[in-house]
């Protein structure tokens, strides 16, 4: 009978099919590699620009509605109006923008707002960082909170970011100094933690001390995990240190850990070290701003980490497991699309922003760099 033997073969197949299918999937569970989810198809992506013609954009920072205070390495701080894409010049600040340095991190609070921002500067001739405070968008009367953060032409951290424990948070690189990253008594290779006023809170793991976490190499992305509040940050491998490169680290911030630079890169499973959550292991990405998505306009993205990559020239999206303490799946996103990328930030309008970095003399600037983008979705 024809038709049974079709059938039969059918069924064997299929059985065949399935059973090796299962099998995959049990040995991607038992390597610890989730298959990737499902792709909801009639989502369409759109990105577009919302201003253009900028000079390494390098921070973002919503105010409210649609505004976001956006700094350039140049040392300019600007509004931007993400409806209408005007931007307006609130000051130009004397920095020193020199290699990796200048104007870097911003970070808002209301009243005024506050504005906090990191920005190299020039003292008796060497180059170091400081964190400043604003009363207002005037711009006046800036508020020295720290200063003498080691600083160099590369390695110069920079991120400000506010935490949800209304604390602010600054990322500091190593200043091209490797072992101050192991001195608690330095303030380069370290994420820092203070009180809005500057003070050094009561509660940091080491008493009287803003560090908050060392062993940093150069950590330029901030971001907490809604749900538990955890700090998540990003950090740049060696590039050419103790003959190493890459290695670039997603680490999971404890208060008072040692997170290995220059002792371990990488993952290393060293006793006293915090190895990262996810590595970029012979490649470089040069990880730099990040932020966790709510999920406000795009379900499928909800509670995901996504990373900005110079070097990698692409948007990194992470999963991580239940407990935030391992990575289930990541992809990169518009690869060598829109080259070099500073940072990714999620505006009140639950879409993502995204600056990009090509005037920072590394990249390939094209028509209308550096830009600030906005990724959305629609059905
Ligand atoms: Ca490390």
């Amino acid at each position: 009978m024809r038709i049974n033997t079709i059938s039969r073969r059918l069924f064997l197949k299929v059985g065949i099919l399935g059973a090796s299918g299962v099998a995959a999937y049990l040995l991607l569970r038992r390597w610890g590699i989730n298959p990737p989810p499902r792709v909801d198809e009639a989502v369409r992506i759109s990105v577009e620009t919302v201003a253009a013609g900028l000079v390494v954009p390098w921070s973002m920072a919503f105010i409210s509605g649609g505004e976001a205070v956006l700094t350039e390495r140049v040392g300019r701080v600007s509004l931007l109006d993400v409806d209408t894409g005007r931007l307006t010049l609130l000051g130009e600040l004397e920095t020193a923008a020199v290699g990796e340095g200048g104007l870097l991190g911003v970070a808002v609070h209301p009243p005024g707002p506050r504005l906090y921002l990191y920005q190299t500067y020039r003292s008796e001739g060497r180059l170091l960082n400081r964190v400043v405070m604003y009363d207002s968008l005037e711009l006046r009367d800036p508020l020295i909170l720290v200063d003498g953060i080691p600083g160099a032409a590369v390695h110069d951290g920079g991120r400000v970011k506010i935490g949800p424990d209304a604390r602010l948070y600054v990322s500091t690189g190593d200043a091209a100094q490797p072992w101050l990253a192991q001195s608690i008594a330095s303030l380069a290779g370290k994420i820092l933690r203070l009180r809005l006023d500057g003070r050094v809170p009561g509660d940091n793991p080491f008493p009287g001390s803003p560090v908050f976490s060392y062993g940093h190499r150069n950590v330029q992305g901030l971001a907490w995990r809604p749900g538990d509040n955890t700090l998540y940050a990003t950090e740049h491998g060696p590039s050419g240190e103790m003959g190493l490169w890459a290695h670039d680290e997603i680490n999971r911030i404890t208060p008072g850990g040692n997170y290995g630079w220059p002792e371990v890169v990488g993952v290393g499973g060293r006793a006293g070290f915090i190895d990262p959550i996810l590595e970029s292991g012979d490649e470089t990405w040069a990880p730099s701003g990040c932020s966790f998505y709510s999920g406000r306009n795009h379900d499928a993205w909800a509670g995901n980490l996504f990373f900005a990559a110079l070097r990698g020239e692409h948007l990194h999206r992470v999963v991580l497991a239940e407990d935030g303490g391992s990575v289930v799946y990541h992809e990169m996103l518009f690869k060598g699309v829109y080259g070099r990328l500073r940072d990714v930030v999620e505006g009140p309008d639950g879409n993502l922003y995204i600056l990009t970095s090509n005037r920072d003399g590394r990249g390939l600037p094209r028509e209308g760099d550096d830009r600030v983008l906005r990724l959305s979705w629609s059905r």
